[in-house]
Formats: C-alpha cells, sequence, structure tokens
C-alpha cells in the first residue's frame, strides 16, 4: 500500500527562516507555562485599557472566561491603535470591485469610516448587547459595519449574501437582531446580484423584531423602498461626526454570533467573546502567516460570510496592522487570470484560501497563472477542507514557485482562529499534513473511548486544553453547547473530524468523522481515496462516498471531474479504479467511478457528500438547498445514470 504520508517534505528557504516571527523555541516556551504564554501574548499583541489579573477561568467548564476582569475595545484595537502610532497612512484595504472599480482606504480613513458608522448605529438606538444582521457583499462598508457594531459592543451576526430569505429569516429570529445592515447588491459573475429583497422577504416571512434596515448601494439596481424602515447608508452615515470614543468593554463582551452551516437541524449561532478571540486570531496572523505588517499585502480569498473571512480578513489582519486585498467577486471574472491578475497588480505576499479552490485553478490548468507575475508572493495558506498532497505540491510549485512555504491550516467556527497549522520558518512543511497544533494550543488523536492513539491508527480529534478564542457557547442554547461538543468525551473538546499521527508525530485529517467509510471492517478515509484519485494525471477533483452494499456493509463509490483539455473515453473508470487499487490496496478500489462535470458544494466549498451518497445509493437527489448552486446536483444525476 502506499502511504501517502510518506511525503517529501520541504524546508523554508533560509532568508524565510531567518526572518520569521516564530521560532522552534517558542513552542518549548508554551509547553512550559501554556496560560502565561497565553497572557503574554494577550499583553504584547493588543492594547487592553484595564490590565486583566486572571488569565483563565474555567471554574465551570465547559463554559471558559479569558482575561475576565480586563478590558478592551476591539475595534479601538483594529483601528485607532495604529493611528495613534503614527501608521494612519497605512493602507489597511485595497478593494478591488468586481467590475474593476478600485479604492485603497488607510487605516486613518478606515477609522473615521467607523466612527462615523459607530455613531450612525447609535442613532438608530443600537447599544452594548444588542445583536445586529448584516448580509452584504464583499465590500469594505461590510467591514466597517462589522468593526462600527464592535466598537459598540454590540454583537453582529453576519450572513452570507448567497443564503436564501428563508436562511436569513431563521437567523434574525434565533439571534432577535432589531438592525439589518444589508446593499442594493454585489458584483458577482460579471452582474448584479441583489441582496435587499432578499431582506425584505425575510422580514415579511414575520416574527422578526426588525425595526431599521440600512442598505449600502452598491451596484445602483432598484429595489423596494420601505419610508418607514428603511434609510440608505450614505444618507445615515455621510451625516455623523467624525468623533467617536471608543468605550472599553469586558473581555468576555460577546463579539459576534455567527451560524455554521448545518447540514441538519437548526444552524448553530456560535458565540465568540472578545479579548481570547481577539488575542488568538491576532497571534495566528503573526505566527501562522509571518505576518510584517510594514511590507506584507496579505490576502485572503474567503467571503466575511465565513468565519475564515472574520478572523482573516477582519479581526486578526486589521489588529495586526496589515494591509489587505478584498476582492469582490468570482475568481473567472471576466477571465481566470483574475486572482492572479489581482495578486500582480497589488503585489499580494501572503494568500489565503481553499482547497476547492486551488484545485479548479489546477483544473483550468498552468498556463493561466503562468501568464502572470507571482514574484511577489511569499507564503502560500490553505483552509477549509483536508487538502490533498497532488493539491498541495501544485499550488507550492506552479503558484508558489517552489519558494513559498505552504501551511495547511486546520480549524473552524467553534475554534475561532488556527489551532494546528505548521509554522512555516520553524519546521519543513509536508504535502497534505496540516503538521502541528500551534504553540499553546493542546490537542490529541483518540480512538472512540478516549485512549490516544500515537500509532497511526486513524481516531478523532480532540482539543483537551481550552484555548483563547474558544467559543463561548451557541447561542441561546447551552445545553445543545454541551451535548455537541463535550459529551462525546467528558470535559474534552470533540471536534467531529477523523485525524492520524504519521511516524513523525504530524496531524493528517481524514474528513469529518460521517465521512469515515467502513469497508468489510476497514476504515477508509474519504480523503486518502480523494486524494490518491487527484493525484492520477487525469483528475482534476474526486469525492467518494461509503453507499450502502448487502455484501461490504459500504462499498466505495468516487465521483471524478477531469483535468482541463482531457477527452472523457470508455476505459477511464477501470483505469481510476485500478490506480486506487495500486496506490491505497485493493480494499479501497472504488466500485464505481463515475466522470462527472461538477460536484455538489456549499457556498464555503466544501463537498456535501451526503447528496452523492444518495444518488450512489439511489436514494435520489434529498435536500439540495445548502449547495452553492442547486442545479448541479439534475446535471450530475444525468451523468451518473448515463454511465
Ligand atoms: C475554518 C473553517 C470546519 C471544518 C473542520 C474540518 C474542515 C477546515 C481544514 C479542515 C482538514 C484543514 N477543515 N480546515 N479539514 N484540514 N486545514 O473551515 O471553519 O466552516 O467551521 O469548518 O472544516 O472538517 O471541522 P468551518
Amino acid at each position: 500500500m502506499t502511504d501517502h504520508t510518506h511525503s517529501t517534505t520541504y524546508a523554508p528557504p533560509e532568508e524565510f527562516a531567518a526572518q520569521a516571527n516564530v521560532t522552534a523555541a517558542e513552542y518549548a516556551r508554551a509547553d512550559e507555562d501554556r496560560l502565561g504564554f497565553w497572557a503574554d501574548k494577550a499583553r504584547s499583541l493588543l492594547d487592553w485599557e484595564t490590565d486583566f489579573t486572571e488569565t483563565l477561568d474555567w471554574t465551570n467548564p465547559p463554559f471558559a472566561r479569558w482575561f475576565s476582569d480586563g478590558r478592551l475595545n476591539v475595534a479601538a484595537n483594529c483601528l485607532d491603535r495604529h493611528v495613534e502610532a503614527g501608521n494612519g497612512d497605512r493602507v489597511a484595504i485595497h478593494f478591488e470591485g468586481e467590475p474593476g472599480d478600485t479604492r485603497s482606504i488607510t487605516y486613518a480613513e478606515l477609522t473615521t469610516e467607523v466612527k462615523k458608522a459607530a455613531n450612525a448605529l447609535t442613532s438608530l438606538g443600537v447599544t452594548q448587547g444588542d445583536r445586529v444582521a448584516i448580509y452584504m457583499p464583499m465590500i469594505p462598508e461590510t467591514v466597517i459595519a462589522m468593526l462600527a457594531c464592535a466598537r459598540l459592543g454590540a454583537p453582529h451576526s453576519v450572513v452570507f449574501g448567497g443564503f436564501s430569505s428563508d436562511a436569513l429569516h431563521s437567523r434574525i429570529l434565533d439571534a432577535e437582531a432589531r438592525v439589518v445592515i444589508t446593499a442594493d447588491g454585489g458584483f458577482r459573475r460579471g452582474k448584479p446580484s441583489s441582496l435587499k429583497p432578499a431582506v425584505d422577504a425575510a422580514i415579511e416571512k414575520g416574527g422578526t423584531p426588525v425595526e431599521h434596515v440600512v442598505v449600502v448601494e452598491r451596484t445602483g439596481e432598484d429595489v423596494d423602498w420601505f419610508d418607514d424602515r428603511d434609510v440608505a447608508w450614505s444618507d445615515l452615515v455621510g451625516k455623523q461626526s467624525e468623533e467617536h470614543t471608543a468605550e472599553a468593554f469586558e473581555a468576555e463582551n460577546p463579539l459576534y454570533v455567527l451560524y455554521t452551516s448545518g447540514t441538519t437541524g437548526k444552524p448553530k449561532g456560535i458565540l465568540h467573546t472578545s479579548g481570547g478571540y481577539l488575542t488568538q486570531a491576532t497571534y495566528s496572523v503573526f505566527a501562522t502567516f509571518d505576518l510584517k505588517p510594514e511590507t506584507d499585502v496579505f490576502w485572503c480569498t474567503a467571503d466575511v460570510g465565513w468565519v475564515t473571512g472574520h478572523t482573516f480578513i477582519v479581526y486578526g489582519p486589521l489588529s495586526a496592522g496589515a494591509t489587505q486585498v478584498i476582492y469582490e467577486g468570482t475568481p473567472d471574472t471576466p477571465d481566470k487570470g483574475r486572482w492572479w491578475d489581482v495578486v500582480q497588480k497589488y503585489g499580494v505576499t501572503i494568500l489565503y484560501t481553499a482547497p476547492t479552490a486551488i484545485r479548479t485553478c489546477m483544473k483550468w490548468g498552468d498556463e493561466i497563472p503562468g501568464q502572470y507575475d507571482l514574484s511577489s508572493l511569499r507564503l502560500l495558506g490553505s483552509v477549509g477542507e483536508p487538502i490533498n498532497p497532488e493539491a498541495w505540491s501544485w499550488y507550492r510549485s506552479v503558484i508558489g514557485g517552489d519558494r513559498c512555504p505552504v501551511v495547511d491550516t486546520w480549524w473552524q467556527t467553534e475554534t475561532g482562529a488556527h489551532m494546528i497549522a505548521p509554522m512555516p520558518g520553524a519546521m519543513e512543511t509536508k504535502p497534505g499534513s496540516s503538521q502541528r497544533p500551534l504553540p499553546g494550543i493542546s490537542v490529541r488523536v483518540v480512538d472512540d473511548e478516549g485512549n490516544e492513539l500515537k500509532n497511526g491508527e486513524p481516531g478523532l480529534l480532540v482539543i483537551d486544553e481550552p484555548w483563547p478564542a474558544m467559543l463561548r457557547g451557541v447561542y441561546g442554547d447551552p445545553e445543545r453547547f454541551k451535548d455537541t461538543y463535550w459529551s462525546r468525551f467528558d470535559g474534552i473538546y470533540f471536534a467531529g473530524d477523523g485525524a492520524k499521527y504519521d511516524e513523525d508525530g504530524d496531524i493528517w485529517f481524514l474528513g469529518r468523522v460521517d465521512d469515515v467509510m467502513n469497508v468489510s471492517g476497514h476504515r477508509l478515509s474519504t480523503t486518502e481515496i480523494e486524494s490518491s484519485l487527484v493525484a492520477h494525471d487525469i483528475v482534476a477533483e474526486a469525492a467518494v462516498v461509503g453507499a450502502e452494499d448487502e455484501t461490504s456493509g459500504q462499498a466505495v463509490v468516487a465521483f471524478a471531474i477531469l483535468r482541463g483539455g482531457i477527452e472523457r473515453t470508455d476505459d477511464m473508470e477501470e483505469r481510476l479504479r485500478a490506480h486506487v487499487a495500486s496506490d491505497i490496496g485493493p480494499i479501497a478500489k472504488p466500485k464505481r467511478v463515475h466522470i462527472v462535470d461538477e460536484l455538489p458544494k456549499t457556498r464555503s466549498g466544501k463537498i456535501v457528500r451526503r447528496l452523492l451518497k444518495g444518488l450512489a445509493e439511489d436514494k435520489g437527489v434529498g435536500d439540495a438547498s445548502t449547495l452553492a448552486d442547486a442545479s448541479v446536483m439534475d446535471v450530475i444525476s444525468k451523468q451518473v445514470q448515463g454511465s
């Protein structure tokens, strides 16, 4: 059997290691005194109006309190302090609109805009503790709105702009938001894509406490207007004073509620608070991304509607004083070179994106990035799914010119910030592995009984010590918080991911636990078989499911998308089955490999294997409403029936 964990590792370039923010000594320092380490980080990375005396209160687990008698203002840490330190002229945001309009906003300008927006929200009656829903495209006003809420101590709940009015309705209800901030729409795939009508429809459904809807004009499209509740952002914010003093709030003041893309059941409102979250978010940016605020240009391609956008577009980079790029639209508008054009244009040095995007670019072919100057890049990051070694290697060589370390960062909405990722200047990086917990973070891989599995067997990832950016609960539902995360193993956080150690002690993720297959009594990981398929030179992307099977319990059924320019032939399925069998072992040989044009993905790019499982088991398509594009299931379904 080929073990994908026996891979080449890559040492950082010498110059990179020599200037790195984090060296190997940091692990030892954190291991010696974990709480002392985080207390130092909180004090050195953030400005506190009142210092804290207690680092962690864990007397009432699983409800943690970090730095709880300290006081700070999160927005002032992201804005005012940089201006006061003389960096007001530094660009905070290079905004690139999809149609090609651009704006560069300095820290001084962003601070002024946030002060005005905070005054505007105050004029609508928003005060500490009030929830504000935000339903926006990827434009600077989204960041301004979030920071204005933070400045007032009013938790925001950002709802991804691609979600339906139903999803928005249930989230507004659950969060009891009295104010919604939205836009007429944004630009996607070369045309305006509306948002305000979904807000109107959500309120129409009834039962919401919404009193005010603030509307940013972005596309200029006509929208319905309700004088009793709608107000234009430009009118409301435009007339406000530029003076606003940020009040300090306690470290545990709620910062935001973010609903996780639940596959089943009511979405969970993940609650994050201020001091601990901002400490670990800021640390992640300096440690994993090795940020040098004076010289780097950081670009996280996520949407701000996901946790990755919260932590790595808004709070982490701005608290760290970074210059970053925000791009509004899709990677193939007006053509498939758009991302690389953005990298070249702004001299992006650190790029953070998802495996699904990397595989899509692989599929489009090396010639496209090859037309651009990507030499500004010095570090590449990945997040969202296990990254196949093949995609990792492609990313490193084609995008990173064989010179940029690649950091695969494992974390969750619930963890708030990075948990497992290599420190790029302190170790060799390894294709496909997230490697080690960050300094100050403690995790284990355990079996069903909670015994640690050090020997390479697949198990479950748990976090066995509280961490500063941990979720503080499920909004309004403490029982669900305990049941979901803390009941599987007593007092230990259960992440829901399968994982294993390799012989070097590096961690490999095997997909969600519900993605682990059991074929004839053998536990097989969907991720491993997908990686094997993607390593074949005709395959761009693959998804694998365990379909019910009379003889083997589950059978491996694969769905594969061909690379650009490869013509479909009759022998392909057989070749791919044989490839997996020789690569991983006969037990992993797929029963079927369906060649398809699309895979079902959520709006954050995660493959929804549940739907493919339904198809593979002949049970029909199932509920496709969480998909970015619900029509892909029809396409796939026809292709599967025809093959
Ligand atoms: C940040 C984010 C969390 C789930 C997580 C895991 C998967 C994320 C990963 C990864 C393997 C990585 N995941 N990063 N799996 N390697 N580097 O994506 O948050 O949307 O809450 O998803 O995503 O399954 O449990 P969220």
